[in-house]
């Protein structure tokens, strides 16, 4: 086996258990009242982030979206001061401002995420631009949503990145929906957004989203080739959303998605997949998997705990920090 075939299995799986466990416990939370920020979880779409992110460097930059838990954790952010954002105190990333919607931590390359979708992709472009104009070899992340592809700014953001010879790399996690409605009310009928996009003069690819090894081993590839080159490049990663598009429950009886399509996408599940592969292949035992699992269950408790006993922000904080055109 290369070097290049080898793949950090336990990292990932690392990653992937702890996006989970958060926004199980969120989930399991939220019907308390204490969190006030809509949260959008990305139970099921865990691979993408974990795939991605552990072929980054801690210095390589990263926006994302609404749905941007998963792309801080995965990026490094700090379990503690993520859960004490969404309960808005002052010890939280944004300093209790943001929310789960405004993720931000510069220490490990997050530099944020916004709520206005595609809002945040000229903003990846840009800090493309700076990391080219400083010379440096790192790149910029775009995590966005496919619903994003329907914003005139994604097709500016993608024309400016191939003319300018941008080191980013822009990941589309299609998961079929914006908000409630599918792919086929939205745009046209066969349409496939990696090739669209190849259109414009960036190379594209389409990758399982749900197979964390796969998603790894492209997102090597790609950012490996972006460092050397200095050009974008896109990644579809095709995954599903398990919880409803915003808050902790099902929504299946809304009956904007068959039953069907539902459980196919269940049985993708990345985590559950993953941890056989793994099993099956020796990679871990099933006595230190439920070690592991033990070891994230605590560090999610702790991080709850300390949201809960931290202060929420001074009233004189209010107009800190705030900026508006
Ligand atoms: C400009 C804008 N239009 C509409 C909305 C309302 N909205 C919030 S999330 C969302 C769905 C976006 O879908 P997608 O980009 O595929 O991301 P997903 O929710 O599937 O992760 C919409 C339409 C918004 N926040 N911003
Ligand atoms: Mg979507």
């Amino acid at each position: 086996m290369s070097i290049t075939e080898q793949i950090p299995s336990l990292e990932l799986l690392q990653t992937m258990l702890k996006i989970r466990e958060v926004e199980l416990e969120i989930a399991r939370k939220y019907p308390d009242g204490d969190m006030r920020c809509p949260t959008h979880l990305s139970i099921g779409q865990e691979a993408a982030a974990a795939g991605v992110c552990a072929a980054l460097k801690k210095d390589d930059l990263a926006v994302s979206t609404h749905r941007a838990h998963a792309h801080y954790l995965a990026k490094g952010g700090s379990v503690r001061a993520m859960i004490a954002e969404i309960y808005g105190k002052a010890t939280g990333c944004s300093r209790g401002k943001g929310g789960s919607m405004h993720l931000t931590d510069w220490s490990v390359g997050f530099v944020g995420s916004t709520a206005i979708v595609g809002n945040s992709i000229p903003v990846g472009v840009g800090l493309g631009f700076s990391l080219k104009m400083k010379g440096v070899e790192n790149i910029s992340v775009v995590f966005l949503g496919d619903g994003s592809v329907e914003e005139g700014v994604f097709y500016e953001s993608i024309n400016f990145a191939v003319v300018k010879k941008l080191p980013v790399l822009f990941v589309c996690e299609n998961n079929l929906y914006s908000v409630y409605s599918p792919l086929s009310v939205r745009q046209p009928k066969d349409r496939r957004i990696y090739s669209m996009v190849e259109a414009m003069g960036i190379t594209t690819e389409t990758v399982d989203g749900n197979d964390v090894a796969q998603t790894y081993r492209a997102a090597l590839d790609s950012v490996t080739r972006i460092r050397l080159d200095q050009k974008p490049h896109l990644m579809e990663l095709s995954t599903y959303r398990l919880l409803e598009h915003c808050g902790p429950n099902f929504d299946n009886e809304l009956g904007y998605r068959s039953k069907e399509e539902f459980e196919f996408w269940k049985n993708k599940d990345p985590i559950k997949n993953f941890e056989t592969d793994l099993i099956a292949k020796g990679v871990i035992s099933e006595f230190d998997l439920i070690k592991l699992r033990g070891v994230i269950k605590e560090e999610v408790k702790d991080a709850f705990e300390y949201a809960e006993r931290s202060p929420y922000p001074d009233e004189n904080e209010a107009f800190a920090n705030l900026y508006s055109a």
